[in-house]
């Protein structure tokens, strides 16, 4: 894990992954949360924080393990640097090897670009060095940490069309804000730049040139989950930003692909 301390900000980075466990901002408190029953074994997902799925979202093609690779497989520290306003910048790699090919056969290089500043600015490049067309999808799948799930609710997705996953991926609209009291597994299609997330501990936006949103909270199926476990789903809520289902992307040979997400509590 990386730990970065500066006077705006504290923030957790695991080398597997590149996976952001923690931000606290300062003078707010930790907006990320993991799980109480996380495993934290190589090469095992970790549940919490804010999981890259990349190079697919969901379930894999034939089989193949869900979310993609990239948070399972150890990343480099390419740079990091300590900024003149006290913000800190680092950027972690990840390039395929003979193991990963079998997996995904293109000559890649993905790069994470974290700020650790009052807000939390995360960049994403998916380069294709192969000479073959790459299918991709990816979601910066942010865990938030909530009082109680039940109390939440989400804006920035009024009039958006979403792809129902727990009603056999009908396609619906929803109308005003999201609130959680069941089971919900939604992927939005096609949303505006922001959402808000209003809590009792105060508000999170949440910004990204994606063009989907996933809300995503087990409830009581958290008990089938074992890095979840049984009454855990109050703690958290999934609001994710990516490109995938009708917004999945075709990366031509030699091209790259570029996203960003910022969280902020203003
Ligand atoms: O983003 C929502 C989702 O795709 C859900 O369908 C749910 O299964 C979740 O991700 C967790 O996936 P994981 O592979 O981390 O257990």
């Amino acid at each position: 894990m990386l730990v970065v301390e500066n006077p705006l900000a504290r923030a957790v980075i695991s080398l597997q992954g590149a996976q952001v466990m923690a931000f606290k901002p300062s003078h707010r408190p930790e907006m990320l949360w993991v799980s109480p029953k996380a495993l934290l074994e190589s090469g095992k997902a970790i549940r919490g924080g804010i999981p890259l799925c990349l190079p697919w979202f969901g379930p894999g093609p034939d089989g193949k393990s869900a979310h993609g690779f990239a948070r399972t497989r150890e990343w480099t520290l390419a740079e990091a640097r300590a900024m003149p306003d006290g913000s800190t910048y680092l950027a972690l790699e990840l390039r395929g090897d003979a193991a990963v090919s079998e997996l995904w056969p293109h000559a890649f290089t993905f790069r994470l670009e974290v700020l650790v500043d009052n807000e939390l600015k995360l960049g994403l490049t998916m380069e294709n060095h192969s000479q073959q067309e790459a299918p991709l999808a990816f979601a910066f799948h942010t865990y938030f940490a909530v009082a109680n799930v039940a109390e939440i609710r989400v804006g920035g997705l009024e009039g958006s069309t979403f792809i129902d996953k727990i009603e056999h991926s009908a396609r619906k609209t929803h109308h005003g804000e999201v609130t959680i009291n069941a089971v919900t597994d939604r992927v939005y299609l096609n949303v505006p730049a922001q959402q808000q997330l209003e809590m009792t501990t105060g508000r999170v936006r949440i910004e990204s040139d994606a063009k989907c949103a996933v809300v995503w909270n087990a409830w009581t199926n958290d008990k089938n989950i074992a890095d979840l476990g049984e009454g855990n789903h109050v703690g958290y809520l999934c609001v994710e930003r990516g490109d995938m289902a009708d917004h999945a992307v075709t990366l031509a040979p030699g091209k790259t692909y570029r996203t960003w997400m910022i969280l902020a509590d203003h």
